[in-house]
């Protein structure tokens, strides 16, 4: 039976806190099956009084946040990031055990999370609105403001990157916050909330709501009390969460995946391009809203790529994370079967399984694992060409010439990433400015996930933008004051 590192609190966190729910929620380690924890399983009324705690606190009524300073808060943050890197080893083996995740990638989750909370912490007093030319006797100012209550609603993928990217910007720009993690994996987010409590952060600024969508995430969309309310899933669940927040005109960051195409020109260094193609589909199994799922390569290298590939999805082991494969399971049943069922309505209409990758022979059975799929020729009609599968399945597909890789590039509703592999200057630039998307990469996939750069997406991978400066921004809004002096 496996046990882990640590075990976090598993209620919820209301008003500085932690309160059990009379009904709980077993969380499986996806490598075994094996249940890991009981977490809250939040109604209504948990989340009714998050968010009132979070308003008491925002108002001054609860606690000292409404009293710190930009650089307080920037002290907090610096503090805050060092307490969880000072955790990192227990805070990276509940992500391995929660998420199925390898060892290696919960150890970078752990580090890009301090990483946002210092990032923040340093920008938390240099945002600051503008004084405006405007008639001669006025005098026109805009002031930055936080929003106030900011609901986040997050996924099981990354719980503790996305947590850091949410929870710091907030709480940098002055906000309280009301958060609802994942039912499937929330494990390292409620490990963070007790470091928070334990680091000082005071009562109110942050409350953590465990609980399912369709209760907790429904109850906390519809609460007529939230200022702003920030979303990381499914386009699906996006637009339920957006209809929601429509009826009491709450605004709304939307992050919903994607199906974005790494392009590979003749030109390439294809041995980088190789090496980032196959990182960006295996990463935590595919399950990644950047993932590179789509391979466009120009015709004239195709067979050549296709067989360099052959050979290294063959090497790939899939295993339980704790053993640092190159692959881990997938979060859960419903997802395994997911991937599995698209795997073969692609086999069923004729698409080529060029090669997979090799499963542990030990890996648990109960395990849900799909090991590293390579699919060839695969038409553009087809939904493997078309949906987010949410695994680690490659499609590749051949392009005539930068006009056609562009046509390929942005036949998709969604627009989340693209990678382009050219040594060409100005082809850089036109795919740059061609490519509808929220990020183009330009030989290299993901800029190593840096936190400093805004990221988002158009279409339906969602709109707003977090991270960076520009994510920091998203948690404010503008009052404009102008004065008349005479
Ligand atoms: O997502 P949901 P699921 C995509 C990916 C995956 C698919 C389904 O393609 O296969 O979504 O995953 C909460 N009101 N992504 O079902 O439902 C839920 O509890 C309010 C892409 O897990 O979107 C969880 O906290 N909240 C993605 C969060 O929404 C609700 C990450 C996400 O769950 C709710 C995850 C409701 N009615 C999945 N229903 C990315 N962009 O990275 C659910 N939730």
């Amino acid at each position: 039976m496996f046990s882990l590192p640590i075990t976090p609190p598993c209620g919820a966190l209301i008003g500085g806190q932690w309160r059990d729910t009379s009904e709980t929620l077993a969380v499986q380690r996806p490598a075994s099956g094996d249940t890991i924890a009981f977490i809250a399983r939040c109604q209504a009324d948990d989340v009714a009084a998050a968010v009132a705690a979070a308003r008491a606190a925002f108002e001054g009524k609860l606690g000292a946040w409404a009293s710190w300073s930009a650089g307080t808060r920037g002290a907090w943050l610096y503090a805050f990031a060092d307490a969880i890197e000072a955790d990192a080893e227990n805070l990276a083996r509940l992500e391995c055990a929660d998420t199925g995740k390898p060892m290696t990638q919960a150890k970078g989750d752990i580090a890009a999370c301090a990483k946002y909370f210092r990032f923040y912490a340093g920008a938390a007093d240099k945002l600051h609105g503008e004084t405006l030319p405007f008639a001669n006797d006025y005098a026109v100012m805009t002031l930055r403001e936080p929003w106030g209550v900011c609901a986040q609603i997050i996924p099981w993928n990354y719980p503790a990157q996305i947590f850091g990217r949410c929870v710091a910007a907030a709480l940098a720009a002055g906000n309280t916050c009301v958060l609802k993690p994942a039912e499937d994996a929330c494990l390292s987010v409620l490990r963070m909330a007790e470091l928070a409590v334990q680091s000082g952060l005071p009562e109110g600024a942050l409350n953590v709501v465990p609980g399912l969508g369709s209760e907790a995430g429904a109850a906390l969309a519809e609460h007529p009390d939230i200022d702003h309310l920030s979303f990381t899933g499914s386009p699906q669940t996006g637009t339920r969460v957006t209809q929601a927040c429509a009826e009491h005109h709450v605004p709304v960051t939307m992050e919903l995946g994607g199906k974005s195409p790494q392009l590979v020109f003749a030109d390439a260094d294809r041995e980088a391009a190789l090496e980032a193609v196959v990182r960006g589909i295996i990463q935590n199994a595919g399950q990644t809203c950047s993932a590179g799922s789509r391979l466009l390569v120009e015709a004239s290298i195709h067979d050549e790529v296709v067989a360099q590939l052959k050979a290294r999805f063959e090497a790939l082991r899939c295993d339980v994370g704790e053993r640092d494969p190159d692959c881990g399971p997938l979060i859960n049943a419903r997802q395994q079967d997911k991937v599995v069922a698209l795997i073969d309505a692609a086999v069923k209409d004729g698409i080529t399984i060029t090669a997979k990758g090799q499963l542990a022979d030990d890996a648990p059975l109960d395990g849900h694992f799909v090991v590293p799929h390579l699919l060839t020729e695969v038409p553009q009609g087809h939904v493997v060409s078309r949906e987010e599968l949410f695994g680690p399945v490659l499609v590749v597909q051949a392009f005539a010439d930068e006009a056609d890789a562009i046509r390929l590039a942005n036949a998709t509703d969604f627009g989340l990433c693209a990678g382009v592999w050219t040594r060409d200057g100005g082809r850089q630039l036109r795919l740059a400015k061609a490519i509808r998307s929220g990020q183009v990469f330009i030989n290299n996939y993901g800029a190593a996930g840096g936190v400093e750069l805004p990221f988002g997406g158009v279409g339906r991978s969602g709109h707003g933008r977090e991270k960076g400066f520009e994510g920091l921004r998203s948690y404010t809004r503008i009052k404009t004051v102008a004065i008349r002096h005479g």
